[in-house]
């Protein structure tokens, strides 16, 4: 059975999108770190991410806040896929530290080459294919010393990253995934909520071509966003399952970093912004303020990735009221 706070399910997927639908697929590799094959060991491991993704957005974050930047490498793609001139092809993640962005007119700093394989590849794809695989996805966690993908699905990379953090050499005090079992039960229900309907949903509603896919998506977006922020209200609780952060908040933060400045518009998501939401929105700052989220979360990249061809690249600059973003994730107080 598909497990539905790691990925959607399959079933009758071609039709679905031969109608319109966007049906993400299955990511083809996931073997665990913490197995024979792959000890945890520091300065062994790496991440291949685009910071514009929120599914590496997990990932990065989760390596800043279980400080584990030391030991697990990083190289980072340009958050633009290549163009339809491109000699092998277009939408494809690459390499490209001096490409200029359309946002800023100038490189992105935390672009990187590739720095890992030793082959310098240009392209994720390369690197997936020197395994004989054809996929292009990111993030991508590689094993350095065997020269090897260990696993492309943030769900289980973020996971294991938190369960092997201390042999790991992370450096932090946090616990993502408590040894509780009814914790554990809140925070799996939990993903599998905000997986389905706000991870993913965001995609769905953006990226589907059925207006009533869209609408069901809208709905179940707004709904859940309503839901999650009585559940702040209840008892003014700070995250999501009580005193602690975990999981299921680090799951939520990507989509909300991106919502006011991206989603609404890019998603079709305009029902409201967070900022409409003051549980949600003090939540969100609550969040940013911890140690590693903002290091973790670029907002320039996501504002570059999300308007290609479509739209003209050209990147909308807003919103400016009553701040702009993402300085605005500093100010609780502006949420009524
Ligand atoms: N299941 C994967 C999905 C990752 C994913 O969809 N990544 C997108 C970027 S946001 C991608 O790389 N798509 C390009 C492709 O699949 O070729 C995960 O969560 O790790």
């Amino acid at each position: 059975m598909t497990d539905t706070s790691v990925e959607e399910s399959q079933s009758n997927a071609a039709a679905r999108r031969a109608k319109g639908e966007f049906v993400r697929g299955v990511s083809g590799f996931r073997a665990a770190i913490g197995s024979a094959e792959f000890p945890a060991e520091p300065g062994r491991y790496h991440l291949f991410v685009a910071l514009n993704c929120p599914w590496c957005h997990r990932v990065t974050l989760a390596r800043s806040v279980l400080g584990l930047h030391a030991s697990i490498s990083m190289d980072v793609v340009f958050p633009s896929r290549t163009d339809q001139d491109d000699p092998a092809g277009p939408n494809l993640w690459q390499f490209a530290p001096t490409r200029r962005a359309t946002l800023t007119g100038a490189a992105l700093p935390e672009c990187t080459l590739e720095t890992a394989t030793g082959k310098g590849h240009r392209l994720i794809k390369e690197i997936y294919a020197a395994e004989g695989a054809d996929e292009g996805s990111v993030p991508v966690l590689y094993d350095k010393k065997a020269g090897r993908i260990v696993n492309n699905e943030s769900a289980e990379i973020l996971r294991m990253l938190g369960q092997n953090a201390a042999a790991l050499g992370g450096a932090a005090e946090v616990d993502l995934y408590p040894d509780d079992a009814t914790l554990r039960a809140e925070i799996d229900a939990l993903n599998a909520e905000i997986y389905t309907d706000i991870n993913n949903g965001a995609y769905k509603a953006g990226f589907s071509s059925d207006q009533s896919v869209y609408a069901a998506a809208f709905q179940a977006y707004f709904d859940r966003l309503a839901q999650l922020e009585a559940r702040l209200a209840a008892d003014n609780r700070p995250f999501l399952c009580g005193d602690h952060f975990t999981e299921a908040d680090l799951r939520l933060f990507p989509t909300l970093y991106r919502h006011d400045p991206v989603y609404y518009l890019r998603m079709k998501l305009n029902g409201a912004r967070i900022l409409d939401y003051p549980y949600l929105w003090r939540w969100l700052c609550r969040v940013y303020a911890l140690p590693g989220v903002r290091a973790a979360s670029a907002m320039n990249h996501c504002r570059q990735g999300y308007f290609g061809r479509s739209w003209n690249n050209v990147i909308p600059l807003g919103p400016f009221v009553p701040m702009a973003y993402p300085e605005a994730y500093e100010h609780p107080e502006l949420a009524g």
